[in-house]
């Protein structure tokens, strides 16, 4: 998300720079440039305009002219107004810790809400251990339940049953009546999408909202449809008590528009963004961070926070044992290149580091680092059980099996063998100087961050 107007800020901060000392007419100049990438990026212009004052504003009152840095100065104060922008109040998901918690899903017609409601209930079991309920309320399609109940098996929650012909006012009593004798701590209720939004729907929506009483009413917004998913969010806010946004399809959207304009037009906080189709695909949205990936100073701690959370902590103990004894083995680097993958592949990585954002576009197709991964996968899955716990037996006729088998040459074979011994000499002088003191939890995020920039130099 955001790749847009990064690269475009990037230009003009680059531009700041060369200039070293900025006078009023350069200062204009850049406000301008940030404007029209602000517009470009589908923000509303209302929003880009009271973007640009305030940095003058700012700029002005700092007296960022006489400053040394002032491309700095400039960098600071964008990045504080887009703090503010996306917006600057804590937007966490409200949890009741005693008494259970309410939340109704509402949006229109394939924003994503099924989907979403799939993924919160997965964040509120994983993340907060409550035991989650979901409840489908779309009555107009008759498969609208069963996906939800799809969705329901794959997280591992319950469903409320179906009972035929019920209305979704009814179906909405009879699930605060079961969450209760089966004593469920969250209670998601997903209702039906609409193509418009009509007098139906929200009469619906209002009386649901008045039977239930939500501790959070959550309208799912597609971030793809841009100035209109504002629009939406702010007609939907008239007429029903819409507490937190939750935008999805980011993985989709380079333009960002709808996140830096909604604030602003609803006073109503963005809380999630969907990343994907998958039921952790998703992110609390976290208006700093994003501010930086916008600016490209990085996200290393989602980056970090991503680590911990694929690599399970056992796992990481274990690794770390082997390696204070020095036995890196081609089986515990083929643990960690699908780790890798896992965690969204390199070139999603390599969005969360300072300095490699970029970097993606300027490898030569033909060095895909993707294609690496496939590519070093198959090589380590031809090679035997012993093989990959000794590699030194790997000889000459060894590898053109293994380079059969993978489809790969023996210079290819020649490259992992490297790379590991490379890997595995780090890790022992790492070892020699106290691997020990090491936590074993920062140890798979250091792995995690420290692999691509290996893979990235061994051209495959
Ligand atoms: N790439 C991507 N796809 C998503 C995301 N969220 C939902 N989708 C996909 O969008 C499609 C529609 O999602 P649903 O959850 O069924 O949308 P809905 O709002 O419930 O649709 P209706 O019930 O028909 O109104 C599905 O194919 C989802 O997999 C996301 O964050 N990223
Ligand atoms: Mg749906």
């Amino acid at each position: 998300m955001f790749e847009s107007l990064s690269n475009r800020f990037d230009v003009i901060f680059k531009g700041l720079k060369k200039t070293g000392s900025i006078d009023e007419s350069s200062l204009d100049a850049a406000l301008r440039d940030i404007r029209r990438a602000l517009l470009e990026a589908d923000v509303a212009l209302p929003v880009a305009k009271s973007f640009i004052e305030k940095v003058k504003k700012e700029s002005i009152g700092k007296e960022i002219l006489r400053s040394i840095t002032p491309a700095q100065m400039i960098t600071k104060i964008v990045n504080d107004e887009l703090i503010m922008a996306l917006g600057s109040d804590s937007s966490e998901l409200k949890v009741n810790e005693s008494g259970n918690s309410i939340y109704l899903f509402a949006g229109l017609q394939g924003s994503g809400k099924t989907t979403t409601v799939g993924k919160i209930g997965n964040y509120l079991k994983e993340k907060k251990n409550k035991k989650v309920l979901l409840i489908s309320l779309d009555t107009s399609r008759p498969a609208a339940f069963d996906q939800l109940k799809k969705l329901s098996e794959q997280i591992n929650v319950s469903i409320l049953p179906k009972v035929e012909d019920q209305l979704p006012i009814d179906i909405a009593k009879r699930a605060l009546q079961f969450a209760q004798l089966q004593e469920i701590d969250c209670l998601l209720f997903d209702t039906a999408g609409r193509i418009n939004i009509d007098q139906t729907l929200m009469n619906e929506l209002n009386q649901l909202e008045k039977e239930i009483s939500p501790t959070e009413t959550l309208l799912v917004l597609d971030s793809l449809t841009g100035q209109e998913a504002v629009n939406v969010a702010t007609d939907f806010s008239k007429t029903i008590t819409v507490t937190g946004t939750i935008l999805t399809r980011v993985d989709g959207d380079a333009r960002g528009g709808a996140a830096l304009s909604m604030k602003y037009a609803t006073n109503c906080p963005i809380k999630f963004m969907g990343m994907g189709e998958q039921m952790n695909a998703i992110e609390v949205f976290h208006p700093e961070r994003i501010a930086n990936r916008i600016l490209g100073m990085g996200d290393i701690v989602t980056l970090v926070e991503k680590a911990s959370e694929t690599i399970k902590e056992e796992d990481a103990e274990k690794m770390a044992e082997k390696l204070k004894n020095g036995e890196f083995d081609l089986d515990d680097l083929l643990s960690q290149i699908r780790q890798m993958k896992k965690m969204g592949g390199i070139s999603n990585l390599m969005k969360f580091i300072p300095g490699l954002k970029n970097m993606k576009d300027k490898i030569p197709q033909k060095d895909n680092p993707e294609d690496s991964i496939i590519k070093q996968e198959a090589i380590i899955l031809s090679m035997t059980k012993y093989e990959r716990n000794k590699p030194k037996i790997i000889n000459g006729s060894r590898k053109k099996r293994i380079a059969a088998g993978s489809g790969t040459s023996i210079s290819d074979i020649n490259k992992i063998l490297k790379q590991h011994r490379k890997m595995s000499d780090m890790m022992k002088k790492l070892s020699k100087k106290g691997m020990g003191s090491i936590d074993p939890n920062m140890l798979g995020g250091q792995l995690g961050a420290g692999i691509p920039n290996d893979f990235l130099k061994n051209k495959f």
